[in-house]
Protein backbone atom coordinates (compact mmCIF):
# COMPACT_ATOMS: atom_id res chain seq x y z
CA UNK A 1 0.00 0.00 0.00
CA UNK A 2 1.02 3.54 -1.00
CA UNK A 3 0.26 6.29 1.86
CA UNK A 4 -1.13 9.29 0.57
CA UNK A 5 -2.67 12.93 1.77
CA UNK A 6 -5.40 14.72 -0.35
CA UNK A 7 -3.83 18.38 -1.50
CA UNK A 8 -5.69 20.50 -3.09
CA UNK A 9 -2.95 22.38 -5.05
CA UNK A 10 -0.54 25.38 -4.09
CA UNK A 11 -3.06 28.17 -4.43
CA UNK A 12 -5.87 26.51 -2.65
CA UNK A 13 -5.16 24.00 0.38
CA UNK A 14 -4.03 25.95 3.68
CA UNK A 15 -1.49 23.01 4.09
CA UNK A 16 1.56 23.25 2.32
CA UNK A 17 3.95 21.02 0.09
CA UNK A 18 6.63 21.77 3.05
CA UNK A 19 4.03 20.70 5.54
CA UNK A 20 3.07 17.32 3.88
CA UNK A 21 6.58 16.25 2.85
CA UNK A 22 7.25 16.42 6.51
CA UNK A 23 4.74 13.43 7.28
CA UNK A 24 7.19 10.86 7.15
CA UNK A 25 4.60 8.59 6.96
CA UNK A 26 3.15 9.64 3.53
CA UNK A 27 4.97 8.76 0.37
CA UNK A 28 2.40 10.60 -2.41
CA UNK A 29 0.24 12.93 -2.59
CA UNK A 30 -3.67 12.82 -4.05
CA UNK A 31 -4.38 16.30 -5.83
CA UNK A 32 -6.69 17.87 -8.90
CA UNK A 33 -6.79 21.06 -10.93
CA UNK A 34 -8.99 22.35 -8.49
CA UNK A 35 -10.04 25.52 -10.73
CA UNK A 36 -11.59 23.15 -13.34
CA UNK A 37 -15.47 22.91 -13.85
CA UNK A 38 -16.75 19.34 -14.47
CA UNK A 39 -16.31 18.72 -18.57
CA UNK A 40 -13.52 20.88 -18.90
CA UNK A 41 -10.68 19.58 -20.57
CA UNK A 42 -7.39 19.26 -18.73
CA UNK A 43 -4.39 20.48 -20.43
CA UNK A 44 -0.98 18.36 -20.57
CA UNK A 45 1.31 21.35 -19.12
CA UNK A 46 -1.55 22.05 -16.55
CA UNK A 47 -0.93 18.35 -15.38
CA UNK A 48 2.37 18.79 -15.41
CA UNK A 49 2.62 21.79 -13.84
CA UNK A 50 0.79 20.23 -10.83
CA UNK A 51 2.77 17.34 -11.39
CA UNK A 52 6.50 19.50 -10.71
CA UNK A 53 4.91 21.51 -7.97
CA UNK A 54 4.58 17.81 -6.07
CA UNK A 55 7.64 16.34 -7.59
CA UNK A 56 9.85 19.77 -6.78
CA UNK A 57 8.52 19.18 -2.52
CA UNK A 58 10.38 15.50 -2.89
CA UNK A 59 6.65 13.51 -3.28
CA UNK A 60 5.16 12.21 -6.48
CA UNK A 61 1.53 12.71 -8.00
CA UNK A 62 0.28 9.38 -6.85
CA UNK A 63 -3.67 9.75 -8.23
CA UNK A 64 -6.18 12.41 -8.83
CA UNK A 65 -8.91 13.47 -7.27
CA UNK A 66 -11.19 14.38 -8.83
CA UNK A 67 -11.77 14.28 -12.53
CA UNK A 68 -15.49 15.77 -12.13
CA UNK A 69 -18.24 14.21 -14.74
CA UNK A 70 -20.36 16.61 -16.41
CA UNK A 71 -24.46 16.92 -15.26
CA UNK A 72 -25.22 15.75 -19.18
CA UNK A 73 -23.41 12.54 -18.60
CA UNK A 74 -24.82 11.95 -15.28
CA UNK A 75 -28.47 13.16 -16.84
CA UNK A 76 -27.74 11.45 -20.58
CA UNK A 77 -28.59 14.59 -22.35
CA UNK A 78 -28.15 14.21 -26.32
CA UNK A 79 -24.42 16.44 -25.77
CA UNK A 80 -23.28 13.93 -23.56
CA UNK A 81 -21.11 12.42 -26.23
CA UNK A 82 -18.99 15.35 -26.31
CA UNK A 83 -18.32 16.13 -22.88
CA UNK A 84 -17.06 12.14 -22.76
CA UNK A 85 -15.24 12.78 -25.41
CA UNK A 86 -13.40 15.77 -23.24
CA UNK A 87 -13.02 13.26 -20.65
CA UNK A 88 -11.16 10.63 -22.38
CA UNK A 89 -9.21 13.23 -23.92
CA UNK A 90 -8.21 14.76 -20.20
CA UNK A 91 -7.55 10.79 -19.56
CA UNK A 92 -5.25 10.62 -22.46
CA UNK A 93 -3.35 13.73 -21.10
CA UNK A 94 -3.30 12.43 -17.65
CA UNK A 95 -2.44 8.81 -19.12
CA UNK A 96 1.07 10.92 -21.09
CA UNK A 97 1.94 12.29 -17.95
CA UNK A 98 1.97 8.61 -16.21
CA UNK A 99 -1.24 9.72 -14.22
CA UNK A 100 -2.49 5.67 -13.46
CA UNK A 101 -5.45 6.60 -10.72
CA UNK A 102 -8.49 8.65 -10.98
CA UNK A 103 -11.39 8.92 -8.70
CA UNK A 104 -14.27 10.78 -9.41
CA UNK A 105 -18.37 10.32 -8.23
CA UNK A 106 -21.30 9.64 -9.79
CA UNK A 107 -23.68 11.65 -7.42
CA UNK A 108 -26.24 14.12 -8.93
CA UNK A 109 -26.00 17.66 -8.32
CA UNK A 110 -24.49 17.57 -4.99
CA UNK A 111 -21.48 15.71 -3.59
CA UNK A 112 -20.97 15.15 0.03
CA UNK A 113 -23.27 16.65 1.71
CA UNK A 114 -23.34 17.86 6.11
CA UNK A 115 -25.62 19.53 8.08
CA UNK A 116 -22.93 20.88 9.79
CA UNK A 117 -19.18 21.50 8.93
CA UNK A 118 -18.36 22.49 12.43
CA UNK A 119 -19.85 20.81 15.47
CA UNK A 120 -17.99 21.45 18.97
CA UNK A 121 -17.07 18.50 20.48
CA UNK A 122 -16.44 18.34 24.67
CA UNK A 123 -12.24 18.68 24.20
CA UNK A 124 -12.26 22.05 21.42
CA UNK A 125 -12.23 20.49 18.60
CA UNK A 126 -14.58 20.64 15.60
CA UNK A 127 -16.25 17.85 13.32
CA UNK A 128 -18.56 17.59 10.18
CA UNK A 129 -21.53 16.06 11.02
CA UNK A 130 -25.03 15.12 9.42
CA UNK A 131 -28.49 14.29 10.95
CA UNK A 132 -30.93 13.46 7.93
CA UNK A 133 -33.95 15.67 10.54
CA UNK A 134 -31.75 18.90 9.39
CA UNK A 135 -31.16 18.24 6.42
CA UNK A 136 -34.88 17.30 5.44
CA UNK A 137 -35.44 20.80 6.50
CA UNK A 138 -32.89 22.69 4.08
CA UNK A 139 -34.15 24.16 1.45
CA UNK A 140 -31.62 22.45 -1.09
CA UNK A 141 -31.48 26.34 -3.18
CA UNK A 142 -30.34 27.81 0.39
CA UNK A 143 -27.64 25.18 0.57
CA UNK A 144 -24.92 26.93 -1.12
CA UNK A 145 -25.15 29.72 1.17
CA UNK A 146 -25.17 27.76 4.36
CA UNK A 147 -22.15 25.68 2.81
CA UNK A 148 -19.93 28.65 2.01
CA UNK A 149 -21.32 30.80 5.46
CA UNK A 150 -19.67 27.51 7.15
CA UNK A 151 -16.75 26.67 5.30
CA UNK A 152 -13.63 28.97 6.61
CA UNK A 153 -13.90 30.69 3.45
CA UNK A 154 -12.62 28.10 1.35
CA UNK A 155 -14.61 26.37 -1.88
CA UNK A 156 -15.38 22.85 -0.83
CA UNK A 157 -14.77 20.14 -2.80
CA UNK A 158 -17.84 19.80 -4.80
CA UNK A 159 -19.21 22.50 -3.55
CA UNK A 160 -17.97 24.46 -6.95
CA UNK A 161 -19.76 27.98 -7.08
CA UNK A 162 -20.07 28.20 -10.69
CA UNK A 163 -21.96 25.01 -11.08
CA UNK A 164 -24.17 25.36 -7.76
CA UNK A 165 -25.51 29.05 -9.11
CA UNK A 166 -28.02 27.31 -11.12
CA UNK A 167 -29.18 24.54 -8.77
CA UNK A 168 -33.48 25.34 -10.20
CA UNK A 169 -32.15 24.33 -13.57
CA UNK A 170 -30.14 21.63 -12.30
CA UNK A 171 -33.17 19.84 -10.15
CA UNK A 172 -35.29 20.44 -13.45
CA UNK A 173 -33.21 18.55 -15.44
CA UNK A 174 -32.80 15.24 -13.23
CA UNK A 175 -36.41 15.10 -12.63
CA UNK A 176 -36.78 11.78 -14.37
CA UNK A 177 -33.48 10.46 -13.49
CA UNK A 178 -34.43 7.51 -11.78
CA UNK A 179 -31.98 5.44 -10.02
CA UNK A 180 -32.00 2.88 -13.09
CA UNK A 181 -31.52 5.46 -15.48
CA UNK A 182 -28.32 7.32 -13.29
CA UNK A 183 -27.09 3.17 -13.36
CA UNK A 184 -27.32 3.22 -17.39
CA UNK A 185 -26.05 6.60 -17.49
CA UNK A 186 -23.06 5.51 -15.58
CA UNK A 187 -21.92 2.24 -17.74
CA UNK A 188 -22.77 3.96 -21.00
CA UNK A 189 -19.90 6.69 -19.44
CA UNK A 190 -17.88 3.78 -18.25
CA UNK A 191 -17.61 1.64 -21.65
CA UNK A 192 -16.90 4.84 -23.43
CA UNK A 193 -13.41 5.63 -21.22
CA UNK A 194 -12.21 1.59 -20.55
CA UNK A 195 -10.38 1.49 -23.90
CA UNK A 196 -8.46 4.56 -22.71
CA UNK A 197 -8.31 3.64 -19.25
CA UNK A 198 -7.01 -0.22 -20.94
CA UNK A 199 -4.34 1.68 -23.15
CA UNK A 200 -3.22 3.75 -20.39
CA UNK A 201 -3.06 1.69 -17.39
CA UNK A 202 -5.44 4.15 -15.98
CA UNK A 203 -7.41 2.91 -12.81
CA UNK A 204 -10.79 4.42 -12.16
CA UNK A 205 -12.33 4.45 -8.80
CA UNK A 206 -15.55 5.81 -8.25
CA UNK A 207 -16.16 7.63 -5.06
CA UNK A 208 -19.22 6.59 -3.19
CA UNK A 209 -22.19 8.67 -2.34
CA UNK A 210 -21.66 10.03 1.15
CA UNK A 211 -24.10 9.43 3.42
CA UNK A 212 -24.83 6.46 1.40
CA UNK A 213 -28.80 7.18 0.35
CA UNK A 214 -30.35 9.78 -1.24
CA UNK A 215 -31.00 13.07 -0.68
CA UNK A 216 -33.22 16.05 -1.68
CA UNK A 217 -35.09 13.31 -3.88
CA UNK A 218 -32.29 12.91 -5.51
CA UNK A 219 -31.14 9.19 -6.69
CA UNK A 220 -27.80 7.80 -5.76
CA UNK A 221 -26.66 4.29 -6.57
CA UNK A 222 -23.30 3.67 -5.51
CA UNK A 223 -24.34 2.81 -1.59
CA UNK A 224 -23.97 -0.92 -0.74
CA UNK A 225 -22.50 -4.17 -1.43
CA UNK A 226 -25.12 -5.27 -4.64
CA UNK A 227 -25.61 -2.19 -5.89
CA UNK A 228 -21.19 -1.52 -6.22
CA UNK A 229 -21.27 -5.37 -7.25
CA UNK A 230 -23.81 -4.67 -9.95
CA UNK A 231 -21.87 -1.44 -11.70
CA UNK A 232 -18.12 -3.85 -11.48
CA UNK A 233 -20.32 -6.97 -13.36
CA UNK A 234 -21.60 -4.78 -15.72
CA UNK A 235 -18.19 -3.22 -17.04
CA UNK A 236 -15.64 -6.19 -15.95
CA UNK A 237 -12.28 -4.71 -16.71
CA UNK A 238 -10.00 -4.69 -13.93
CA UNK A 239 -10.00 -0.66 -14.80
CA UNK A 240 -13.22 0.10 -13.56
CA UNK A 241 -12.68 0.06 -10.13
CA UNK A 242 -13.66 1.34 -6.96
CA UNK A 243 -12.63 3.68 -3.57
CA UNK A 244 -13.21 2.43 -0.64
CA UNK A 245 -14.47 5.27 1.31
CA UNK A 246 -15.33 3.84 4.97
CA UNK A 247 -16.62 7.19 6.29
CA UNK A 248 -19.27 7.31 2.98
CA UNK A 249 -20.44 3.62 2.66
CA UNK A 250 -20.34 3.38 6.29
CA UNK A 251 -22.30 6.20 6.92
CA UNK A 252 -25.23 3.25 6.39
CA UNK A 253 -24.92 1.26 9.52
CA UNK A 254 -26.17 -1.76 7.46
CA UNK A 255 -23.42 -1.89 5.53
CA UNK A 256 -20.88 -4.32 6.92
CA UNK A 257 -17.18 -2.33 6.06
CA UNK A 258 -15.23 -5.67 6.08
CA UNK A 259 -17.58 -7.59 4.35
CA UNK A 260 -17.20 -5.23 1.51
CA UNK A 261 -13.59 -5.00 1.42
CA UNK A 262 -13.90 -8.82 0.49
CA UNK A 263 -16.14 -8.53 -1.54
CA UNK A 264 -14.60 -5.67 -3.77
CA UNK A 265 -11.39 -7.71 -3.71
CA UNK A 266 -9.14 -6.95 -6.29
CA UNK A 267 -11.41 -3.77 -7.75
CA UNK A 268 -10.35 -0.91 -4.69
CA UNK A 269 -7.56 0.73 -6.32
CA UNK A 270 -7.96 3.44 -3.91
CA UNK A 271 -9.05 3.59 -0.31
CA UNK A 272 -9.86 6.40 1.96
CA UNK A 273 -10.01 5.43 5.82
CA UNK A 274 -11.88 7.43 8.39
CA UNK A 275 -13.56 7.11 11.18
CA UNK A 276 -17.57 8.46 12.88
CA UNK A 277 -19.65 8.15 15.44
CA UNK A 278 -23.65 6.92 14.49
CA UNK A 279 -25.33 8.59 17.02
CA UNK A 280 -28.87 8.10 16.09
CA UNK A 281 -30.58 6.60 12.98
CA UNK A 282 -30.06 9.10 10.01
CA UNK A 283 -27.11 11.05 12.08
CA UNK A 284 -23.63 10.58 12.54
CA UNK A 285 -20.51 13.12 13.51
CA UNK A 286 -16.89 12.56 12.03
CA UNK A 287 -14.84 11.03 14.52
CA UNK A 288 -10.88 10.93 14.95
CA UNK A 289 -9.49 8.10 12.90
CA UNK A 290 -8.65 5.87 16.36
CA UNK A 291 -11.42 3.10 16.52
CA UNK A 292 -12.29 3.78 20.13
CA UNK A 293 -13.35 7.22 18.85
CA UNK A 294 -16.35 6.21 16.62
CA UNK A 295 -18.31 3.36 15.29
CA UNK A 296 -15.73 1.71 12.86
CA UNK A 297 -13.31 -0.82 13.84
CA UNK A 298 -10.22 0.40 11.68
CA UNK A 299 -7.95 -2.69 12.56
CA UNK A 300 -10.42 -4.78 10.89
CA UNK A 301 -10.85 -2.53 7.90
CA UNK A 302 -7.21 -2.36 7.27
CA UNK A 303 -6.32 -6.17 8.00
CA UNK A 304 -9.01 -7.15 5.64
CA UNK A 305 -7.36 -4.95 3.00
CA UNK A 306 -3.93 -6.43 4.15
CA UNK A 307 -5.25 -9.90 4.12
CA UNK A 308 -6.48 -9.27 0.09
CA UNK A 309 -3.43 -8.46 -1.14
CA UNK A 310 -4.57 -4.93 -1.44
CA UNK A 311 -1.62 -2.99 -2.77
CA UNK A 312 -3.12 0.63 -4.02
CA UNK A 313 -2.89 3.92 -2.54
CA UNK A 314 -4.50 4.85 1.27
CA UNK A 315 -5.31 8.20 2.50
CA UNK A 316 -6.39 9.57 5.74
CA UNK A 317 -10.08 10.87 5.17
CA UNK A 318 -11.51 14.07 6.89
CA UNK A 319 -9.99 14.79 10.31
CA UNK A 320 -11.31 16.97 13.37
CA UNK A 321 -10.24 20.53 13.08
CA UNK A 322 -7.97 20.85 16.14
CA UNK A 323 -5.34 23.29 17.53
CA UNK A 324 -6.69 26.35 16.51
CA UNK A 325 -6.05 25.12 12.57
CA UNK A 326 -7.90 27.47 10.37
CA UNK A 327 -8.25 24.76 7.00
CA UNK A 328 -11.16 23.36 4.26
CA UNK A 329 -13.49 21.61 6.94
CA UNK A 330 -12.38 18.05 7.50
CA UNK A 331 -8.96 19.11 5.25
CA UNK A 332 -6.69 20.39 8.37
CA UNK A 333 -3.22 19.29 8.31
CA UNK A 334 -3.01 17.72 12.16
CA UNK A 335 -5.66 15.32 12.86
CA UNK A 336 -5.09 14.15 9.10
CA UNK A 337 -1.26 13.70 9.66
CA UNK A 338 -2.26 12.16 12.85
CA UNK A 339 -4.55 10.01 11.18
CA UNK A 340 -1.67 8.43 8.09
CA UNK A 341 0.50 7.86 11.49
CA UNK A 342 -1.89 5.38 12.95
CA UNK A 343 -3.55 3.27 9.79
CA UNK A 344 0.96 2.78 9.01
CA UNK A 345 0.94 1.69 12.31
CA UNK A 346 -1.75 -0.70 12.05
CA UNK A 347 -0.38 -1.73 8.37
CA UNK A 348 2.72 -2.43 9.79
CA UNK A 349 1.53 -4.21 12.83
CA UNK A 350 -0.59 -6.60 10.64
CA UNK A 351 2.07 -6.92 7.96
CA UNK A 352 4.63 -8.42 10.43
CA UNK A 353 2.30 -10.88 12.59
C1 LIG B 1 -15.12 14.83 0.38
C2 LIG B 1 -14.69 13.88 -0.64
C3 LIG B 1 -15.48 13.96 -1.92
C4 LIG B 1 -14.80 13.10 -2.98
C5 LIG B 1 -15.55 13.08 -4.28
C6 LIG B 1 -14.88 12.18 -5.27
O1 LIG B 1 -14.46 15.02 1.34
O2 LIG B 1 -14.68 12.59 -0.14
O3 LIG B 1 -15.56 15.28 -2.36
O4 LIG B 1 -13.53 13.60 -3.23
O5 LIG B 1 -16.86 12.65 -4.08
O6 LIG B 1 -15.26 12.55 -6.55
Amino acid sequence: MKMTMRFYGKDYDSVTLEQLRQIRYVEGLISTLYYKQAGELWERDEIRALKNDIEGAGLELSGIESVNIHDAIKIGTPDRDMYIENYIKTLENLGEEGIDLVCYNFMPIFDWTRSELAKPRPDGSTVLAYDQSVVDKINPDNLKEYMDANSNGFVMPGWEPERLGKLKELFEAYKDVDAEKLFNNLVYFLKAIMPTCEKYGIKMAIHPDDPAWSVFGLSRIITCKENLLRMLNAVPSVYNGVTFCMGSLGSNPDNDLVDLVHALKGRIHFAHIRNLKHTAPGQFEEACHLSADGSFDLAAVVKALHDDGFDGVIRPDHGRMLWGEKAMPGYGLYDRALGAAYICGLWEMVSKS
